[in-house]
């Protein structure tokens, strides 16, 4: 049974970067509740009623995976370890952005699926072959057909977008060799638990996963886990390493360790859960009379990353241009725009935070260490951070 532990108001689409801001775009805008569920049978963690995906996965998106030092380097790194464990001659990447897990492959080794148009074209006209499509079974009959049984099928930041995860998993069932394996990886409840991190909670991310739910959840697609890592990444991930059941793989230890690690965190109990959306309220609370101390001072705030996870955070604790005045970003297609819900406008950084910044609110917090290699100059005139995870507070020198 699904009982609901959290509720984070009214909400937009995060990938609804709007060009204009008049009566007309406000009207259109969509929103929709944001509540989050504990389900006790499986023991998944998702949102109450998932938005369509058609509305959110379009081809306008604007999210660039390669954005990142931090995550060009992360995704080098699994391409180089999946290639020496597993040797796979022809590999599936689910959701493939704009190809910064692909371009560490060859194109004749690799497939790319992502239903984004404007990224679809991004990695086709690279080369690669891709699918302009959504991950279902359908397509995944139409790639066995074609490539006959994959041997190692990748997807990062994805699969916890899809509401239908039967429909995923009975799909990878599809087209999955007999010793072939899936690796995907996604952002951890545990972590978000740890780190009070609720902004990883939006219309996109619709399930939150840990090791309990998934071992569940994979057994109906006759899939089973037989490694996991735990990752730095995006505030805290999980990597699950799949294979058929009737696969050579056997289970690592660590597997069995991290069940046991996960019942002490209390991830199978709906009271944890609970406790946790009491954590939520009160950080909302002290980021606003932060804020509003700072605002009275006359400092001058701004946000660095327009992320989608700040979106929630803006909604929630309803923060707009009173508080922030505007928000920077390297993504070149969210500059000139305006936040979703909230309508802060996004900036191009222009190389460093200005000068006449005090404070900047960590809206990309997951990228922390990059950023203040970055910004040395603004902390050692003084400036600080304002981050939410996993308490309020400031970061400087
Ligand atoms: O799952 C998802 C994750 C992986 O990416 C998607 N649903 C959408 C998106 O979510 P996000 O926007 O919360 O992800 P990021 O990668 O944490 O966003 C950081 C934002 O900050 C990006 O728009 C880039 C920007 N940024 C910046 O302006 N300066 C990032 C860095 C490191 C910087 O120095």
């Amino acid at each position: 049974m699904k009982k609901v532990f959290l509720n984070l108001l009214k909400q937009p689409i995060t990938n609804s970067y709007l060009s204009k801001i008049n009566k007309k775009t406000i009207k259109k805008e969509f929103f929709y509740n944001l509540s989050v569920t504990y389900d006790n049978k499986t023991h998944l963690v998702s949102l109450s009623k998932p938005v369509n995906p058609k509305m959110q996965f379009t081809d306008k998106y604007a999210h660039r995976a390669s954005q990142s030092i931090t995550m060009l380097k992360s995704f080098k790194k699994i391409s180089k370890n999946l290639k020496k464990r597993f040797k796979p001659k022809k590999t599936l990447e689910i959701g493939s952005n704009d190809g910064v897990f692909l371009k560490n492959f060859r194109k004749k080794e690799i497939i790319a699926v992502e239903p984004c148009l404007n990224l679809a074209r991004i990695t086709k006209k690279k080369g690669y072959l891709t699918y302009p499509e959504f991950w279902t079974k359908k397509l995944s009959k139409k790639i066995f057909k074609k490539h006959n049984g994959l041997d190692l099928i990748y997807a990062a930041n994805t699969i916890c977008h899809i509401p239908n995860l039967r429909e995923v998993f009975d799909a990878i069932s599809i087209s999955l060799d007999k010793n072939g394996v899936f690796v995907f990886e996604d952002p951890y409840i545990g972590a978000v638990l740890k780190m009070n991190s609720y902004d990883q909670f939006y219309d996109e991310h619709v399930h939150l996963f840990s090791l309990l739910s998934m071992s569940k959840l994979l057994k109906d697609s006759n899939l089973r886990i037989f490694d996991i890592d735990l990752l730095d990444t995006h505030g805290g991930s999980i990597r699950f390493y799949v294979c058929k059941n009737i696969s050579k793989f056997t289970v690592k230890k660590k597997v069995k360790l991290f069940k046991k690690r996960e019942i002490k965190q209390g991830l199978n109990k709906f009271k944890t859960y609970k406790k946790f959306s009491l954590r939520v309220k009160k950080s909302k609370k002290e980021l606003l009379s932060l804020l509003k101390k700072i605002k009275l001072k006359g400092k001058k705030v701004i946000s660095y990353g327009a992320s989608y996870k700040s979106a929630t955070i803006f909604n929630y604790c309803n923060i707009g241009t009173e508080l922030i005045e505007y928000a920077t970003d390297t993504t070149k297609n969210k500059q000139g725009k305006f936040t979703p819900g909230k309508h802060i406008p996004i900036r191009s950084p222009n190389g460093e935070i200005e000068d006449n910044v005090d404070y900047a609110f960590l809206g990309a917090w997951n990228f922390v260490k990059e950023i203040k290699k970055k910004e040395k100059n603004f902390l050692k005139r003084g400036g600080k951070f304002i981050c939410h995870v996993p308490n309020i507070k400031l970061i400087g020198l």
